[in-house]
Order: C-alpha cells, then structure tokens, then sequence
C-alpha cells in the first residue's frame, strides 16, 4: 500500500484511499476486485499488473480537441511560473497515484515540465522536476515505469526527429533523448520508450524511406550506448503504432518492429511496448500484438486503452471490455508475465468527464476488469482443458513424420510420399465456438 501524500494544498479534496472492498461493495470509490496484495499463481495482483498512471492524460490533458478548447480546468495549471505550475502539477499527481494505489507512473519530459527552444533551459527545467519528483517518489513509494522524450508535439518535429531530412533537427531530437534518459536514470526509472510519433512519412514523394529508417537505427543505438554507459540496466521499448499523427508510422505493428530490431541488431536491449488502441489502428485484435512479441520473448509492457469501434482513430478510451481483457491476460499468463514492464493507463477521460473523481472512476473500472480478467485468466489456464484441446490441434506433429519434420529430417519428396501412403485427411474441427464458450463460462 502505498502512502497517500499530498502537497501545500489537498487537490483530490473528500477522496481518501481507494480501499478493496470486495465484489458485493456498492461503494463507486472502492475496488470490487483489485486486491493488491492477493496472491494469483504464486505472485500478488500488484506484481502481475504493475499498473502505471500516463502523466500526460491524467495531468497534461485537459480535455481539448480538434473542435474545441479546454473543459478540464485544473487548479493545478493556474501559476504563472512554470516550475511552481509544475510542481502543483506534481503534487497532484502524487495525491491521486497515492490515493489510487498505483505503485508506478510513465511520463515525457514535457509533461512533467513546459519547454522553451533553449536546450540548456529545458534540462535545468527537469532537472529541477527531477529532484522534485525523488522526494515525492521516496514520500509515497511510487516508481518510475518509464520514462521518454516527447519528440511529436514541437513544430520543428513536423517532418519526424530521428527520421528527420534535416540532421541539425535530429540532434535537437538526440539533445532531448539524453536529458530524458538522464531524467529516467535519476529517478530510478525501470524502462525507457520510444515511441515515434512522426518518425513515418506523409508521401513517399518527398521521402527516402531507405535513409530515414537507417537513421532511426543508428539514433537508437545511440540512445542505448549513451544510457548504457551511465549506468542504466533497464529495458528499453518500441511502442508500435501505424498511423496517426503520420500517415505512415515506420514502427507500424508488432512484426514490423521485430524485423527492423533484428536488421538492425537490437533486440538484446530492445523490447515492445503494445497499446490496445494501436493493434486496432494496425488492422489486429490486441492479443494478436501480444502474442507475436511474445513468440519472439520481445513482449515488453502494455500501454492499455481502447478504441471506439466506431471510430478510425487513437480515443484512448479506459479499457472495459472483460472478454478482451481475459483473452489479453490469457496471451501474458503463458507468455510468463510483463518482467519489468507492467500495465500504464495510457487513456483519458472523456471531453465532458469533468468531476475530480471521474479520474479515479476510469482507473477503478479499469484496475477492477484488469483483475477479474486475472482471475478468469488464471482459472481458465489451471483448471480447463484449454491448453490440452490447443496442443491436441497439433498432435500430428509431436511423433512419427510429423515430428521428423519439425526436426528439419524431411525433404519435399519426403512429404509427398506420405501424401500418398496416407491418403486424404480427415476433417478435424477446430471448435472455435466451443473455445469461446469455454471462455464465457469462467467470466
Ligand atoms: C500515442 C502514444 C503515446 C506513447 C508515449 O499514441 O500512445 O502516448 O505511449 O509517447
Ligand atoms: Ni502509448
Ligand atoms: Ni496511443
């Protein structure tokens, strides 16, 4: 459990400490199935989830979209100092992960603290957070999931930074990268981000995709000698994601990312971050994202949300859909679990949610359908006969010809021959609707 704190002024004003209340409680600001400390599978809920708190939405996003300004008008963004601003802004964030029971949070540089264009300015700035942001850690016992640069939002961005056609733009990119990293280090933090916004194209007229992407390659690098030789030991991730703001994002989904980490030989220190809202933008469910990753032991950590069915592009919505969710913790039960990674918030309330407590409502639900999607996860592996009907499917190949092949023992004349000894195969159903029902019945 995590201490709640807060700092000069309370922000979260009537709100204490989300306490697990269990199932049957009709308490809106309790956990109904969250324990942290109940063990599933020899681990605790807090271990298996590691959730984390996105700075950027929760305390950055003020509910303004492409129609409209502000409707989230925080008492943490009044100052006319930007470090007294952001250090309000600090406190508040402390106040609601302390309250919410979150043991991690995730940010960019930015949103801890506003840029200038003064590269010196902007390091002194979050260095200041920084030292800030280690008092508030050790108060409240929360920890830095991971950290990264914001490399989208700034105009000088717009055509990409590490596959910017201008190099003195990349090494603004590579001067805010290493006061991130440095930022990430000093604080702790577990993991490192990537995730490239503009780093794609808008039309392959003006583009050298060949160069660009070679140059993203060699940014990285970079970025992982640097942290590296200061001392950082944790992970650093690729977050995927097809489109939006570009047209055309290089790190468009999972295998795409797999195939540029091994061309370019980074998948010793490199790993994925997958977010629900990206999968459905790249044309996959999630478990799909998860589970290629997974195959290749790149699965990382998650960034979870969800997208509007309705809608083509990143709502960031709060996850509540428990049949996704069971399938989603199905794919990172067997793949062993999030290792350093964990599950980060990276969605927001809507437009129009503008009460304090609707933060804590969309990560209650959320960190409740995580953890009942847990426990049907976990049941669904140790007491059904799930894994036994998958691993039937492939019965043919665990002896005899079926075996040699997988032992590379066969050629094509090989298979041929067997073709004939044994004649037409028999259908075998692959019982998708039984699965499913499977599924259900542990909801
Ligand atoms: C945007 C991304 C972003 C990353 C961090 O769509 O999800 O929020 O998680 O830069
Ligand atoms: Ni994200
Ligand atoms: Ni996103």
């Amino acid at each position: 459990m995590k201490n709640v704190i807060t700092g000069d002024l309370e922000f979260f004003k009537g709100i204490g400490q989300i306490q697990f209340e269990g199932p049957e409680s009709d308490n809106p600001l309790a956990f109904r199935w969250y324990n942290a400390a109940q063990m599933v599978g020899g681990k605790t809920m807090e271990a298996h989830f590691r959730f984390a708190c996105a700075y950027w939405h929760s305390f950055n996003g003020n509910g303004s979209d492409p129609f409209g300004s502000a409707t989230h008008l925080f008492p943490w963004d009044e100052k006319s100092d930007p470090i007294a601003r952001a250090k309000d802004k600090m406190d508040a964030a402390f106040e609601f992960m302390s309250k919410m029971q979150l043991p991690f949070y995730c940010f960019h540089d930015v949103d801890l603290v506003d840029y200038t264009d003064v590269i010196s300015e902007n390091e002194k700035r979050l260095e200041t957070l920084v030292a800030y942001a280690r008092e508030k850690q050790s108060a409240s016992g929360i920890r830095l999931l991971w950290g990264t640069a914001n490399l989208f939002s700034h105009r000088r961005y717009m055509n990409g930074a590490a596959t910017n056609p201008d190099f003195q733009v990349l090494a603004h990119a590579g001067a805010q990268v290493k006061a991130a990293i440095d930022a990430t280090i000093a604080l702790g933090g577990e993991n490192y981000v990537f995730w490239g916004g503009r780093e794609g194209y808008m039309s392959l007229l003006n583009t050298n995709m060949k160069r660009e992407q070679e140059h993203l390659a060699r940014f990285l690098h970079l970025a992982k000698d640097y942290a590296r030789k200061q001392g950082f030991t944790g992970t650093f991730f690729i977050e995927p994601k097809p489109c939006e703001p570009t047209k055309h994002q290089y790190d468009y989904d999972a295998a795409t990312v797999i195939a540029f980490l091994q061309q370019y030989g980074l998948t010793t220190d490199f790993k994925l971050n997958l977010e629900v809202n990206h999968a459905t933008l790249a044309g996959h469910t999630f478990q799909h994202e998860l589970q290629v990753a997974a195959d290749h032991g790149l699965l990382g950590s998650i960034d979870a949300n969800r997208g509007d069915a309705q809608n083509g592009w990143d709502t960031d919505q709060f996850p509540n859909n428990l049949n996704e969710l069971v399938e989603t913790m199905l794919v990172i039960l067997e793949a062993g679990g999030l290792g350093s990674g964990g599950v980060n918030f990276d969605a927001k309330i809507r437009r129009n949610s503008t009460d304090p407590a609707d933060l804590f409502y969309a990560h209650i639900g959320s960190m409740d359908l995580f953890a009942r999607a847990l426990l049907a996860a976990h049941r669904i592996l140790e007491t059904s006969e799930f894994q036994k009907i998958r691993a039937a499917r492939y019965a043919s190949f665990d002896a005899g010809e079926g075996a040699a092949f997988e032992a590379g023992k066969l050629n094509l004349e090989d298979l041929r021959n067997y073709a004939v000894r044994m004649g037409e195969p028999e259908t075998r159903s692959g019982r998708q609707e039984f699965l499913e029902n499977l599924v259900n019945r542990y909801l």
